[in-house]
């Protein structure tokens, strides 16, 4: 799906060099968080955000493009048209070649940013062939998750309070649970809400979905590499709207299946599963502790 939509983008791959980071060596962990003086989107840590990313990328120089032409336009005909070079002034009110044009071309744009949006709409939808389930469900305030393919266990999700932050730990990024995946996989995400409508987002991995009370909504994350996602509730949802940011740690498959088996033992026991072992030694420091504690 990558490849289709690179090939429509043509300049797609450009900026998603650009936009994937210098910082982020082949096979570190890598971190999915607002950056400092930020432009672009971020990193991306799987195929549905390439895909976004290489749709973004498309768009964008459509409209450098069609803004170039229009600035080249103007300078144009201010400069031929001025009273002083073109005295006398058309009466020219209809030319059915260049309607026609004005009215074709801009269909033609259409249809080329439809196509690829299109295609990445169907993609986002649902996974193929999804190695598991989680269901994630949006409370006030705090997020919800479940295992079902695991042993159905279930916890809460609560972001660190600014006081008890750890080296590497964001400010209202980091939580005390997070969502533990598997690298690699394809991960079916049902959402609904328990209160109020609620959005998981997590943008480094493409993913946005509502939450909707009384409805179940499908979509799918994947991440290829190892690393640490963040995201947010992003659907204003209440007071403590703030309260609801989402880290998704993507694991290796044994270590993953190392933190399940210790969840469903800790979820007998009423506790909730804690961040997987490695979570620490695997934390990459993100580039602006200093503010991101402030
Ligand atoms: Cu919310």
């Amino acid at each position: 799906m990558t490849a289709r939509l690179s090939g429509a983008a043509g300049l797609g791959l450009l900026g998603l060099v650009l936009a994937s980071g210098a910082a982020l060596a082949q096979g570190a962990p890598m971190l999915g968080a607002p950056q400092e003086w930020g432009m672009g989107l971020q990193a991306s840590g799987g195929p549905i955000k390439d895909a976004i990313s290489s749709f973004n990328t498309l768009v964008f120089w459509i409209i450098v493009a069609i803004t170039i032409f229009v600035f080249i336009l103007l300078v144009y005909v201010v400069w031929k048209y001025r009273a002083e070079a073109h005295p006398t002034p058309s009466r020219t009110s209809h030319n059915t070649v260049l309607e026609i044009a004005w009215t074709v071309v801009p269909v033609l744009i259409l249809v080329v940013i439809a196509i690829p949006s299109f295609r990445l709409i169907y993609y986002q939808d649902r996974a193929v062939d999804a190695d598991m389930t989680i269901n994630v469900q949006g409370r006030q305030w705090y997020w919800h998750y479940a295992y079902p393919d695991h042993g159905a266990f279930t916890f809460d999700s609560y972001p660190v309070q600014t006081a008890e932050l750890q080296a590497g730990q964001i400010r209202n990024l980091s939580v005390d649970n997070p969502l533990v995946i598997p690298v690699g996989a394809s991960i079916r995400i049902l959402t609904t809400g328990q209160d109020v409508i609620h959005s998981f987002f997590v943008p480094s991995l493409g993913v946005q979905k509502y939450t909707i009370p009384g409805r179940t909504l499908e979509t799918w994350i994947r991440a290829d590499r190892p690393g640490v996602y963040y995201g947010q509730c992003n659907q204003i949802c209440g007071v403590n709207h703030w309260f609801m940011p989402i880290e998704v740690r993507a694991v290796p498959r044994e270590e993953f299946e190392a933190w399940t088996a210790q969840a469903r033992t800790r979820f007998a026991e009423g506790l909730p599963p804690g961040p997987p072992p490695s979570a620490l030694a695997a934390q990459p420091a993100p580039l602006n502790v200093a503010e991101a504690r402030r």
